[in-house]
């Protein structure tokens, strides 16, 4: 049975090197990548694009049937610090997106469905250490309430309908091809940007916040893990765990000085302290180990070696 993949949001920053990867695994004419808005050219050049709304169900379905479709990507979302600028708009498109592509599944039109959820599952009630997989899931932002609410929908859809889905809560994910917009951890990416360019970076959350981080490379190598993975070793179908490293800002700049001598990091904390502090520090994904055999390569050194040198060869 032929593999062909619908990427939602494709234009996205997870979306872009996830769509890249699944190219080069299924075959480019096998992987559709749509977003609201046109990506950058390779994206739309290396394989077939389709502009959609991942909201509108009949627009995905209709995509479905020109490419016979067998499984849905979903990376479209609202991250959590825009969504507490826009709560309705974040809510409507985190949740009506995902909906869709349930339901779409539950018709039969698909076989499997990706769809990421969180750490912003967890709040401030949570462990902030070592947090287990299954715990208190009281989220204090807009956006952690779509993840925890769209993670008991896909359980749902699972248990009552036998939908195929699978997820995994994201740390804050690191990359350097795309920038993500909108989010908490995105200071991690901007930094290595600002290092090059400036050699200084103001960051917006104060110099002891420790938060999960992850290297793109890691994550889409574990949604494409867990994607391929048996289904009788899909033991979570809310949303699996999943961490590589925990650093807080002070802990970045330094690794970055250590390639950038004069680079000076300042700290001037805004709305999205609140948003950080509410999540857990370091998170405990034995589970995901043991289902499917995650394991991530990269990390802090090694993460910051990489984007710096990949960073440099573009620039040249
Ligand atoms: C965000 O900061 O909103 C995201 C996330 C942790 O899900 N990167």
């Amino acid at each position: 049975m032929r593999t062909v993949i619908l990427v939602l949001g494709a234009s996205g920053q997870i979306g872009t090197e996830l769509t890249e990867k699944l190219r080069l695994l299924y075959g480019n004419n096998n992987v559709i990548a749509s977003d609201i808005r046109e990506g950058n050219t390779e994206l739309m050049t290396s394989g077939p694009f389709e502009i959609i709304d991942a909201t509108d169900k009949a627009a995905i379905l209709t995509v479905i049937h020109k490419y016979s479709v067998t499984q849905v990507y979903l990376l479209a979302a609202m991250l959590s610090a825009t969504a507490e600028k826009m709560p309705q708009k974040a809510w409507n498109l985190n949740m009506n997106s995902l909906l869709a592509v349930l339901d779409l599944a539950k018709e039969k039109h698909i076989e499997k469905i990706y769809w990421p959820s969180s750490i912003a599952v967890f709040g401030p009630t949570t462990p902030k250490q070592n947090t287990p997989q299954k715990t208190v899931m009281e989220p204090s932002t807009v956006y952690g309430i779509s993840k925890v609410s769209g993670e008991f929908w896909c359980n749902y859809y699972h248990d009552k309908f036998g939908v195929d889905v699978r997820s995994l809560r994201y740390p804050g994910i690191i990359s350097w091809k795309t920038k993500p917009g909108g989010g908490t951890t995105d200071y991690a990416v901007d930094i290595y940007f600002k290092a090059l360019k400036d050699k200084k970076y103001e960051c917006f959350l104060s110099e002891n916040t420790t938060l999960p981080m992850m290297y793109m490379n890691d994550a889409v190598n574990a949604t494409i893990q867990l994607m391929q993975a048996d289904t009788k070793d899909i033991k979570i179908r809310n949303g699996y765990n999943l961490a590589a490293m925990s650093f807080t800002p002070k802990e970045i700049a330094a690794e970055i000085k250590k390639h950038i001598p004069d680079f000076e990091i300042t700290y001037n904390p805004d709305f999205r302290q609140e948003i950080a502090d509410s999540w857990p520090q370091t998170i405990d994904d034995s589970q995901a180990r043991k289902d499917w055999n995650w394991e991530h390569k990269f990390d802090l050194e090694s993460m910051t070696k990489d984007i710096l040198e990949s960073l440099k060869k573009q620039k040249k």
